[in-house]
């Protein structure tokens, strides 16, 4: 495992928090992975369960700010969020929730992305993880958090394989 993958996914964890990560394998260069994931001014655009984002404050360097609007049927209305990492080099992410209507407290998030080994030797592509630490809201079991933010990493990273093979399949005609 490459040294930067682990430090940057090491999170320091209260007794009244939980922390997890997801892998996905995309089949997309790790370039056009990057150019998704790091719009920090347009979330929807891979996030389903966004509907709408405004930037507060800032160009989209560390400490801009972002309001995003949840759809629906979820728990949650809105979230407040501060850019925190942004390398363009080593294809770091990381944002953290600052205030806004819904239950996560405190959830931090780190996104890093790595090129799998080219054929013969590996399959090409691109390998995400995304760690996140976040408090257990008040009625809820670790278990029962840990479940509920899981099934939407899971969703947002599938949803980010869908979009940058579809691009990456426009950039190799
Ligand atoms: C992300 C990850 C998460 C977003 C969660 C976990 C959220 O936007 C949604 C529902 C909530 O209850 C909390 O990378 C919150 O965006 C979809 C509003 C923060």
């Amino acid at each position: 495992v490459p040294e930067n993958v682990l430090h940057h996914h090491t999170h320091a964890v209260l007794a009244t928090q939980c922390c997890s990560a997801v892998v996905r394998a995309i089949e997309a260069p790790i370039d056009t992975v990057w150019s998704v994931v790091r719009r920090f001014d347009t979330p929807q655009a891979y996030k389903h369960f966004l509907k709408s984002c405004h930037v507060i404050v800032g160009d989209g360097d560390v400490g801009t700010l972002r309001e995003v609007r949840v759809v629906s049927g979820l728990p949650a209305e809105s979230s407040t969020e501060r850019l925190e990492i942004l390398d363009d080099e080593k294809h770091v992410m990381s944002f953290s929730v600052v205030g806004g209507d819904h239950r996560l407290h405190n959830y931090r998030s780190v996104t890093t992305l790595h090129a799998a080994p080219p054929p013969p030797s590996g399959g090409g592509g691109t390998v995400v993880v995304e760690s996140y630490v976040v408090d257990i809201p008040q009625g809820n079991t670790r278990d029962e958090t840990c479940a509920f933010v899981d099934t939407i990493v899971k969703c947002n990273l599938q949803s980010l394989a869908q979009i940058a093979e579809n691009l990456a399949k426009k950039e190799s005609k």
